[in-house]
């Protein structure tokens, strides 16, 4: 059958690459849902509208959890979610945040709907939930309200296409600073970059706002659009931190093929623009037009632990060269740039004083990583192989106690995000995928059913003990029940035990199998 002949040409390609491998996907704290809504209660469907959430909102009188049942949600021109009360929370009932779909009328529409939903009141929380096309931002906090909006929490919210900062914490009219919010377990992206004539966007962009954590979330194309490279615009970092913002935490991320990847503080605030936090353990694969990885800037005391950095090339529409880490402003003082690895160096620029440098690897090349020039839909693969040089080189340090993959390292520390290991850290979803393979053991027929709840890639792949890897398939499936079935025959395997990985939308899913 021609295509097993195919998979068999494919599978000896690959197999002369030795690749230990892990599981791709970070977010290895966000296997647990939030627990149930308590107090009151309001179940919303698509027929309710936006005016129907917003109702329900303004008539809360006490904490709030409305869940929003399967469906899109259009936001008609000139109206958003407005969260009016404190104490509210926005959900889907089925906790699948593809299915449960906010859409709004384009970005840069101008046509007045400028946000997904504005937070105007504190302790809010958006989970589980979709969010695409916004005029500006698809959440924004904090929009010109008087009030102290602290502990917002936003989970597990796909964000995909807002006409500006997809994520925007502002600070009040009347001075205050939103403080203590929580993004996480989120996916952040354009389908390609923002609209032909427009750059000015980023992630996430705090302003003012202590005690943040953001961690777990994957942030793709945060990018200008094409036409603005060669006006030697593009668009600010994935994560931007400022305004006098504090003490942020900002941990196992991945950001991809963004323009830049994570800043405390911005050149144009007046310093210091942000003072303190932690940039650890994140994942940053850049493309040619990536600018910087991470950066401070008139920002004090940011500690830039075990991160690692990897982009394949440099951008000649920038006028500025490439840098991985770069540090500019004299009020960055007391920086430390411990344990990262990356591709290109660290830039200390602008009257910067020199920040304490301990056992990174600057240059480092794309040797060191399972796969890092993957190009989407397939995820790219920063975890080290096994001969790198950068295991057991780091230096400890009391700020990572654990990976990229909540690891606990065992042995010295490794520099960037991943502490290598060959075994662990295989099942450890946000979304588990259900996978049935059968018979197992056997010995030679094999069937692996699974289900999707929308069209989506899938990428089935099958590892031995050693991680070396082939793939079985990589296509566009719609949704529904799916089986594959292959005879293991046909791969010359020998006996013994195996894996099988399937991985829909940078989720994984391993299990063992036996070839008798
Ligand atoms: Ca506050
Ligand atoms: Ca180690
Ligand atoms: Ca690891």
């Amino acid at each position: 059958m021609k295509t097993r002949k195919i998979l068999l040409v494919i599978f000896f390609v690959i197999f002369l690459i030795i690749a230990i491998t892990e599981s791709s996907n970070a977010q290895c704290n966000c296997g647990t849902a939030l627990p149930a809504g308590t107090a009151t209660i309001v179940n919303l469907s698509p027929s309710s509208g936006i005016s129907g959430i917003n109702t329900a909102i303004s008539g809360a009188s006490g904490p709030t959890t409305i869940y929003l049942a399967d469906g899109t949600y259009t936001i008609p021109a000139g109206t958003y979610i407005l969260v009016s009360k404190p104490d509210i929370t926005i959900r889907s009932l089925s906790g699948n945040r593809d299915m449960v779909i906010i859409n709004g009328t384009g970005m840069q529409s101008q046509s007045g709907d400028y946000h997904g939903i504005q937070i105007a009141r504190g302790n809010c929380t958006i989970a589980d939930l979709t969010i695409k096309n916004i005029d500006c931002h698809p959440i924004q906090v904090n929009f010109n309200t008087t009030f102290d909006i602290d502990n917002v929490l936003i989970h597990n919210v796909h964000i995909i296409d807002g006409g500006q900062q997809l994520i925007k914490i502002n600070v009040s009219g009347t001075g205050m600073f939103s403080d203590y919010g929580v993004i996480e377990c989120s996916l952040l992206e354009y389908t390609t970059s923002l609209p032909t004539g427009y750059w000015y966007t980023n992630g996430v962009d705090l302003q003012g706002g202590t005690g943040w954590i953001i961690r777990d979330n994957v942030f793709r194309r945060i990018k200008a659009a094409m036409d603005q490279y060669t006006l030697g615009n593009s668009a600010g970092p994935s994560i931007l931190c400022f305004k006098q913002s504090m003490n942020t935490l900002v941990e196992r991320n991945t950001i991809l093929d963004s323009d830049e990847g994570i800043f405390f503080g911005n050149w144009g605030d007046t310093g210091p623009s942000h003072t303190g936090g932690i940039i650890r353990n994140n994942f940053i694969r850049g493309d040619i037009y990536t600018r910087a990885g991470i950066g401070v800037s008139r920002s004090p005391n940011a500690l830039i632990v075990n991160n690692t950095i990897y982009s394949p090339g440099s951008n000649a529409y920038q006028s500025q060269s490439l840098t991985s880490i770069e540090i500019t402003g004299m009020e960055s003082n007391s920086c430390v740039i411990q344990n990262n690895i990356m591709n290109e160096y660290i830039n200390v620029t602008g009257s910067a004083p020199m920040p304490l440098q301990v056992t990174n690897i600057a240059t480092s090349g794309a040797t060191h990583y399972i796969n890092p020039g993957a190009v989407y839909p397939l995820y790219p693969d920063l975890h080290l192989l096994s001969s790198s040089t950068a295991i057991n080189a780091g230096t400890a340090h009391a700020s990572r106690t654990q990976d990229y993959d909540c690891q606990t390292p065992t042995a010295a520390l490794d520099i960037g995000a991943d502490e290598f290991s060959i075994t662990s850290n295989i099942n450890n979803n946000s979304n588990p995928i259900t996978m049935n393979i059968f018979p197992n053991p056997t010995s030679d027929e094999l069937n692996i059913s699974y289900s999707l709840n929308q069209s989506q890639n899938v990428l089935i792949e099958l590892l031995n003990v050693l991680g070396e890897k082939v793939i079985l398939l990589n296509q566009k499936q719609y949704a529904g029940e799916r089986m594959f079935n292959l005879h293991l025959s046909d791969l010359s395997l020998n006996s013994g035990v195996y894996f099988v990985r399937l991985s829909i939308e940078g989720n994984s899913y391993i299990q063992k199998i036996v070839k008798q």
